[in-house]
């Protein structure tokens, strides 16, 4: 079965709630203040099944001092059925309820012209050229016109066959990704508890679901789901959904929140967007309040200007808004503004950023950066992967922020890595030449340090990132010297160096060594300290320290505390001292035997005896080390 969202559209007392109610058998009227003044005063629901199609209606009011109640209804239309009356035609909340719907996106619908009973042939006519001019170069202008009347039946089925047809090509939304529910009714029944419904846009809802209410952030269980009227397990996006919550009281949420799954939105304070203003509507000045209107929630926001002291009607500009309170956003959401006083319809707009940086949109910059999330969903997600620098755009916030549907996230980050864009780094997006940027960076400062530092084996690996990948995430660092590793330009060790990179000593320094090994090697397991070092082979002590520092690195010698041991002195003495155990002739020594055994002090036995503890070759047991 699909599920297909209608929606109600026009001026009051032309007849929508009576249609609903002639289609489905369902008086959306509820409320006793509706019945009582003839009139809707809140969103309705009702719904029929037609040739395997489940046609959900939603039912606006069409009074001007309830739009918005109408807004809060819009968001998850389908198709919208506009209504003109055929004994008034086109009337003020025709016009406006049209522009909302034109300004929310709303991709398809009909017009119906009700109340035929009441009009002569002439009439009809005049009603459908003012139909025609209004919705000329819009959604509708091609969509098609019925005259009905629920008073007679005339026209009705005939309205139905069209609604089938239009229903059969009608959108469907992904069920992949976290559910998205903006509630538009919170009631509580007896034996359930608390109630909220709305129409999923995207995702699934599923029985003992643990999710979140935002903005209040408050978290809920799924304790049943109610799919018109009948109890489901799981609810798809697309549906009308009735939802018991457990833990919740009714007085704990309002309409305008939506259910859903922590980060799935973004809860935010402020957007980057753009604004279209109506012809009819007064200027927009920079920085005027406005009634905010975006899914089910109305909130007072403020508008900035990037480049202007006012926005003329019937014009297109970028802007940023900043909310009272905070709303549920992602990039390509549609919102209506209203005029916070007087009441009227002012503008449309879309979301391009719900989490802007905080730096100014009243630059050249700032402008040129909305341009590009205005273009598409590739173009605004490299524009914000570049603003990430080495942090990079997590893969989530594809969906959360920048409002790529869940089901092309996969593809859409494939196509960036392919094309060269990109490359994903531990669940973020990086752009590639940042960093192809940060990769040379690395070879410059490894250079300058080798030219400074000609004893040493490289930079020191953390005095790298310390450096260059401040803020970075580890996995954007070791991805950029796999990447250098790779293509053999450095070596990544403790140290980095560049490949290649010999440390170069002078020829006084290298005859330091050659003289260092040599005495050291013939002193084997009692060498001299290093001062007496320096004063046998006739070099400064920084020098015989410097070299000291870069032949342990290599391995070539060993540091004992203080003491330097040639390294083939110590691998033969640890391999001795285990042999003895192995060979049965004994299995503890101690520091006497340890210095009659290799003819050394105590200066020199106590740090290869700990030396050996540390290697694990002994372990100290009281006076005697018991060989491992
Ligand atoms: N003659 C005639 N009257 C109709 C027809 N449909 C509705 N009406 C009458 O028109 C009046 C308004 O109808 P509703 O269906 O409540 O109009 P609505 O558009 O829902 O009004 P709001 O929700 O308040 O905007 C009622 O008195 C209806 O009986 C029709 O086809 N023919
Ligand atoms: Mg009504």
């Amino acid at each position: 079965m699909q599920h297909v969202i209608v929606g109600t559209a026009g001026h009051i007392d032309h007849g929508k709630s009576s249609l609903v109610l002639a289609l489905t058998g369902t008086d959306p009227d509820r409320l006793r203040e509706e019945k009582e003044r003839g009139i809707t005063i809140d969103l309705g629901f009702a719904h029929t099944t037609e040739q395997d199609t489940v046609l959900s209606f939603v039912d606006v009011p069409g009074h001007e001092r309830f739009v918005r109640n109408m807004l809060a209804g819009v968001g998850g239309m389908d198709l919208v059925m506009l209504h003109v009356a055929s004994d008034e035609s086109v009337m003020p909340q025709t016009r406006e309820h049209f522009e909302i719907c034109r300004l929310l996106n709303v991709p398809a619908g009909l017009v119906v012209i009700t109340k035929s009973d009441l009009a002569d042939a002439g009439m009809l006519d005049v009603v459908q050229l003012e139909i025609q001019e209004l919705v000329s170069g819009s959604f509708l202008e091609t969509a098609p016109v019925v005259a009905v009347s629920a008073r007679t039946g005339e026209g009705i089925a005939a309205l139905r066959e069209t609604l089938a047809t239009l229903a059969s090509s009608a959108r469907r939304r992904t069920s992949d990704g976290p559910p998205r529910l903006p509630i538009d009714r919170v009631f509580s029944m007896k034996g359930f508890g608390t109630v909220v419904t709305g129409t999923l846009l995207t995702g699934r809802l599923t029985s003992d679901d643990e999710l979140v209410l935002q903005p209040s952030g408050r978290v809920v269980k799924v304790r049943g789901l109610h799919v018109h009227g009948k109890a489901q397990g799981t609810a798809i996006a697309g549906q009308r959904v009735a939802v018991n919550l457990a833990g919740l009281e009714v007085a704990d949420v309002t309409r305008g929140e939506t259910l859903t799954r922590i980060g799935a939105v973004t809860v935010t304070r402020h957007a980057d967007v753009q604004i279209e203003l109506l012809p009819t509507a007064r200027q927009l000045k920079h920085g005027a309040r406005v009634r905010f209107h975006q899914g089910t929630r109305e909130l007072i926001g403020r508008v900035v200007l990037p480049d202007a002291t006012h926005l003329e009607p019937g014009t297109t500009a970028c802007a940023r808004l900043y909310l009272d309170a905070p709303a549920c956003l992602v990039r390509g959401d549609r919102f209506i503004l209203r005029a916070y006083s007087p009441l009227a319809t002012m503008a449309g707009g879309t979301i391009l950023d719900p989490r802007p940086p905080r730096r100014g949109v009243r630059t050249a910059a700032g402008v040129a950066r909305l341009e590009r999330l205005g273009q598409t969903d590739q173009d605004a997600v490299m524009a914000a992967i570049e603003e990430t620098g080495l942090c990079g755009l997590p893969v989530a916030e594809l969906g959360s922020r920048m409002g790529v549907p869940w089901d092309q996230h996969r593809a859409l980050t494939d196509r960036l890595v392919h094309a060269g864009l990109a490359s994903e780094v531990g669940g973020t997006l990086v752009g590639a030449s940042r960093l192809s940027a940060a990769g040379e960076a690395l070879i410059a400062a490894v250079t300058r340090y080798h030219a400074s530092h000609p004893l040493e084996e490289g930079m020191p690996r953390e005095e790298v990132r310390e450096r260059l990948f401040a803020g970075a995430p580890l996995s954007v660092f070791e991805h950029v010297l796999r990447v250098f590793t790779d293509a053999k330009r450095i070596l990544a060790r403790d140290r980095i160096a560049l490949a290649g990179h010999n440390v170069a000593l002078t020829d006084d320094e290298s005859r330091a060594r050659e003289a260092m090994i040599d005495t050291l090697r013939a002193a084997k397991l009692a060498p001299p300290d290093p001062s007496t070092l320096a004063t046998q082979i006739g070099v400064p002590l920084a020098v015989i320290t410097r070299i000291a520092t870069l032949l342990v690195r290599r391995s070539a010698l060993v540091r004992v505390g203080d003491l330097l041991f040639h390294e083939p002195a110590v691998t033969q003495l640890k391999s001795e001292i285990q042999s003895l155990k192995q060979s049965g002739v004994a299995d503890t020594i101690d520091v006497a035997s340890f210095k009659s055994r290799y003819g050394i002090t105590r200066k020199y036995a106590i740090p290869l005896l700990e030396y050996l503890d540390r290697e694990r070759v002994t372990r100290r047991v009281g006076d005697v080390r018991k060989i491992l």
